[in-house]
């Protein structure tokens, strides 16, 4: 067996990689500076950096290369490694039946880390050959009060940047002094675009925005309203964490020594909202989809994927699973998470020509059973205070109020609540990471002792859904039954426990 050489990724060793790995095939020196965008982490990488690295083979895109932000103090390694990779790093995708492929991207051509250098960021994001400022900042990143929508001002991060304007630490505060530098040197403005799983991603972040620029710099309203765009859009492909063996198997399959590849599906989608304020990349031409109305993709994606994702997490985690694909193929959970989406979640989408939603419900199936993906249940599961409220509850709302079937949505609630429950008891080895982790925590286990609505009582999550009868009524028989039966039968049984 002859030994591959290990060709340490980096701009000088790209001509060394093997052949059947894809490199830029663009002058990198020659590509300029367009897009910022704040949170570089996998899905980043995998997705938009993907996208943007396909279009600047083009010769005509030179201008739409993109500067890497890194928001939080965590995020240091990520910049330490694209510096040490001349931003370079690989995209391993992994089919269902094993093969694979590796793509070295090269459209992050800048790289800040704004903890430590918030003047630079700010800098850039005022540069006039920037155009477009992208985001992945979570679900939870955009600062909402879940039950009422409304900014929450008093977040001690938000009050810290109200204080000190000059050296902003959050993505308001930063966004907000950049665009009063390109308004003070009379510079065009410019599109601000989410990449997050929020419906109407582009009208809560100018909402959100334009709350905080209310109390920060009133006098900056009337310049963002005219000049700055928010299209909404869709993203989607399925990341999950890089792990060890993930860093292992690019070594061993295709000799590539890199510090932190992104691993991922072959799936990719992302539709956008044609509203920009200042130019635009021509992602369409490397697969996006530009519409007038993205509202009907993306509520067909949040409401079946990241929800699907979640009941996965929750259930699975109950009954010992590590990963979706693990959880997917036990039949009586990828039958729930069918009837879900058929009799709970479609009827609340509406109809529309175009919408390929019962293909999308069948690709779904195929993408979580990816059997070499790994997505692991631990990142699905966390964060879910700022995940429900967007991916869960308004379907139930609606159905709700529709007079629908509410039994699968409300068991996801009851699992999560039992999940918070047994986290970190013997037989639940998963730990709980979450903002809310301590009052989720607190109220859950509440639940399973002298008050059964406790957790239901979390109005910044829930609202008055505490109030619905209809609601409470599904709700507490599954409590008492994840408490008495477990999981599996709970399930098997939901029929005979909530009629
Ligand atoms: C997941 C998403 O975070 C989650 O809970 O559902 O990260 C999901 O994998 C992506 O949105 C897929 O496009």
């Amino acid at each position: 067996m002859i030994m591959q050489e290990i060709i340490k990724l980096n701009a000088k060793n790209l001509p060394l990689l093997p052949k059947e790995v894809a490199i830029p095939a663009y002058d990198r020196s020659k590509i300029k500076t367009g897009i910022v965008h704040i949170g570089i982490g996998g899905f980043h990488r995998a997705h938009q950096a993907f996208y943007t690295d396909q279009l600047l083979h083009n010769p005509d895109a030179t201008d739409w290369g993109i500067c890497g932000i890194a928001l939080l103090d965590t995020d240091r390694k990520i910049i330490d490694t694209l510096i040490q990779q001349d931003g370079l790093y690989t995209v391993m995708i992994t089919e269902s039946d094993g093969t694979l492929t590796a793509r070295v991207i090269g459209s992050i051509i800048g790289y800040l880390f704004a903890p430590e250098n918030p003047e630079a960021v700010l800098e850039k994001m005022a540069d006039p050959a920037v155009k477009v400022i992208t985001l992945t900042i979570t679900e939870g990143g955009y600062n909402f009060n879940s039950a009422t929508g409304e900014f929450q001002m008093e977040e001690p991060s938000i009050q810290k940047d109200l204080n000190n304007p000059e050296k902003p630490g959050t993505v308001f505060g930063c966004i907000t002094q950049a665009l009063k530098r390109r308004r003070d040197r009379g510079i065009d403005g410019l599109t601000i675009q989410s990449c997050d799983n929020i419906q109407h991603n582009g009208d809560v972040l100018q909402r959100m925005l334009l709350a905080y620029v209310k109390e920060a710099e009133p006098g900056m309203i009337d310049w963002i309203k005219r000049e700055i765009a928010f299209p909404n859009s869709m993203v989607d492909r399925i990341t999950p964490v890089t792990t060890p063996s993930d860093i292992a198997k690019l070594t061993a399959v295709f000799g590539i020594e890199d510090a932190w590849p992104v691993v991922c599906e072959p799936f990719i989608q992302w539709v956008i909202q044609d509203n920009y304020a200042n130019g635009r990349p021509a992602w369409e031409s490397v697969g996006a989809k530009l519409v007038t109305d993205v509202g009907p993709y993306e509520k067909m994606k949040i409401r079946l994927l990241n929800a699907g994702h979640s009941l996965l997490g929750f259930l699975g985690s109950l009954y010992g699973c590590s990963t979706i694909d693990e959880t997917v193929k036990i039949p009586l959970f990828g039958n729930f998470l069918r009837n879900f989406m058929d009799h709970e979640v479609t009827p609340v989408l509406g109809k529309y020509d175009d919408l390929p939603v019962e293909d999308y419900k069948d690709s779904l199936i195929q993408r979580f059973g990816n059997p070499n993906i790994k997505d692991q249940l631990s990142r699905i599961c966390l964060e879910s205070s700022a995940k429900i409220p967007k991916f869960v509850l308004p379907t139930l709302k609606e159905q709700l109020e529709k007079g629908g079937e509410i039994k699968r949505s409300t068991m996801i609630l009851a699992a999560w609540c039992r999940y918070l429950e047994l986290a970190g008891t013997p037989g639940h080895h998963y730990e709980i990471q979450d903002t809310m982790r301590v009052v989720l925590q607190e109220h859950a286990i509440a639940s399973f002792g002298r008050d059964p609505l406790a957790f239901l009582k979390i109005e910044t999550i829930f609202g008055d859904l505490v109030h619905s009868k209809r609601f409470v009524a599904t709700y507490l028989p599954l409590i008492d039954a994840l408490r008495k039966q477990g999981v599996e039968t709970t399930i098997r049984d939901l029929d005979q426990i909530v009629s």
